[in-house]
C-alpha cells in the first residue's frame, strides 16, 4: 500500500475507488492500513451504525435494500457492510445480495461492501465495525451491517453495532428458537418480516411474551413491527423506530457497554495472536497435554507475566 493517509483524504474526500480500496486494506487486515486506524477513528463524523441480523432467509437483504430506498427519499446517504455468511445452506446469498443490490448499484450516495467472513472468529467482530467506521468517515450515514445471526461470531458483530435490528419472521420451526432467544438479547428493535404470510400477528405476539419474560434486562423492552420487505410496507416505521433508538444508543450507558466491548474484543483478539507469536508456543501445549503445566500458568507465562 503506498499511500495510505492520502488514500484515506480521498475516501472522505468522496472518491468512490479510493474508499474501494482502503476497505479493501482494512479488510484483509494490511500491517500498513493499521498506521491509519487512529486517522480513520479521528475523522469519523458520527454515524448510525445499524446492525441487521436474523435467521438465513428471514430477508434481511431484502430489507436492507428496502431501508435504503426510505433513507434515500430522506435524504440520507447509505453505507452497507454485507458480511457473507459462511454456513453452507446460505451458501447462496452472495450471488442474491449482488442481485438485489443492484437497484441501488447506481445510485452514488450508496456504497455498498460485501465482505467474506472466513469463519475466523474474532476477527470479523473487529474488523467488519473498522469497515464501518470508514464508511463513516467517508460521509455515510447510516451505516447498515448485515449479518446472519446464526453463530457466536455473528451475534459478536451484531453486539457492536449501535442499534441492532433482529429480523425473524413467523412460524420458524422449534430449531430456530434458541437461536431466537440468544439473538433476542442483543436486539433494540425486532422485526417480524415476511409479514403478508400467516401467523405474523401470532410471532409478534410471542415475541412480546419472551421480551416481556426475559426480566429486567431491558430498561424497555424492544420495539417489535412488522414488515414485508418485498413491497416496502411497514419499512417507513422501521426506520422511525432505528431512528428514535438513535439517541438511546448514545446514551452515557450504552455507548460504554459499547465501548467496552469493542475493547474487550480487541484484547482478547491481540492478546491471543501475541501468544501464538511466542517461540514456545507448540512446547507450551505439548506440555499442558502432558499435564506438566496448567493452562492459566502457561497464559500468564506466555503474555510476559
Ligand atoms: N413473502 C415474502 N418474502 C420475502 C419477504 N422478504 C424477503 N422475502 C424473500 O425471502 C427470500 C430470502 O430473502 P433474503 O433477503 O435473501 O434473506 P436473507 O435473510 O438476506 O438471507 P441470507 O442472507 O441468505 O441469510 C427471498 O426470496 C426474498 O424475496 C417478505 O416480506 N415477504
Ligand atoms: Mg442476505
Amino acid at each position: 500500500m503506498a499511500d495510505g493517509p492520502a488514500l484515506l483524504t480521498a475516501a472522505v474526500g468522496g472518491e468512490r475507488r479510493a474508499l474501494a480500496r482502503l476497505l479493501t486494506g482494512i479488510e484483509n487486515q494490511d500491517p500498513a492500513f493499521r498506521e491509519l486506524l487512529p486517522r480513520i477513528f479521528a475523522a469519523t463524523r458520527g454515524a448510525h451504525l445499524v446492525g441487521v441480523t436474523g435467521p438465513p432467509g428471514a430477508g434481511k437483504s431484502t430489507l436492507v435494500t428496502a431501508l435504503t430506498r426510505e433513507y434515500r427519499t430522506r435524504g440520507r446517504r447509505v453505507g452497507i457492510v454485507a458480511v457473507d455468511p459462511s454456513s453452507p445452506y446460505t451458501g447462496g446469498a452472495i450471488m442474491g445480495d449482488r442481485i438485489r443490490m443492484m437497484e441501488h448499484a447506481a445510485d452514488r450516495e450508496v456504497f455498498m461492501r460485501s465482505m467474506a467472513s472466513r469463519g475466523e472468529l474474532g476477527g470479523i467482530a473487529a474488523t467488519t465495525w473498522l469497515v464501518a467506521a470508514a464508511l463513516d468517515a467517508a460521509g455515510y450515514d447510516p451505516v447498515l451491517v448485515e449479518t446472519v445471526g446464526a453463530g457466536q461470531a455473528e451475534l459478536e458483530v451484531a453486539r457492536l453495532a449501535e442499534t441492532t435490528v433482529v429480523v425473524e419472521v413467523p412460524e420458524m420451526g422449534d430449531e430456530i428458537q434458541a437461536i431466537k432467544a440468544g439473538l433476542l438479547e442483543v436486539a433494540d428493535v425486532v422485526v417480524v418480516n415476511k409479514a403478508d404470510r400467516p401467523g405474523a400477528e401470532r410471532s409478534a405476539r410471542q415475541l412480546r411474551a419472551m421480551l416481556a419474560g426475559a426480566g429486567g434486562r431491558f430498561a424497555a423492552p424492544p420495539p417489535i413491527l412488522l414488515t414485508v420487505a418485498t413491497t416496502g410496507d411497514g419499512i417507513g416505521a422501521l426506520v422511525d423506530a432505528i431512528e428514535a433508538d438513535r439517541e438511546r444508543a448514545r446514551s452515557a450507558d450504552r455507548a460504554l457497554a459499547r465501548a467496552r466491548n469493542q475493547l474487550l474484543r480487541a484484547v482478547a483478539e491481540r492478546s491471543r495472536r501475541r501468544a501464538e507469536a511466542r517461540a514456545e508456543w507448540e512446547a507450551t501445549v505439548a506440555e499442558i497435554a502432558e499435564h506438566r503445566l496448567d493452562p492459566i500458568t502457561a497464559a500468564d507465562r506466555l503474555l510476559g507475566k
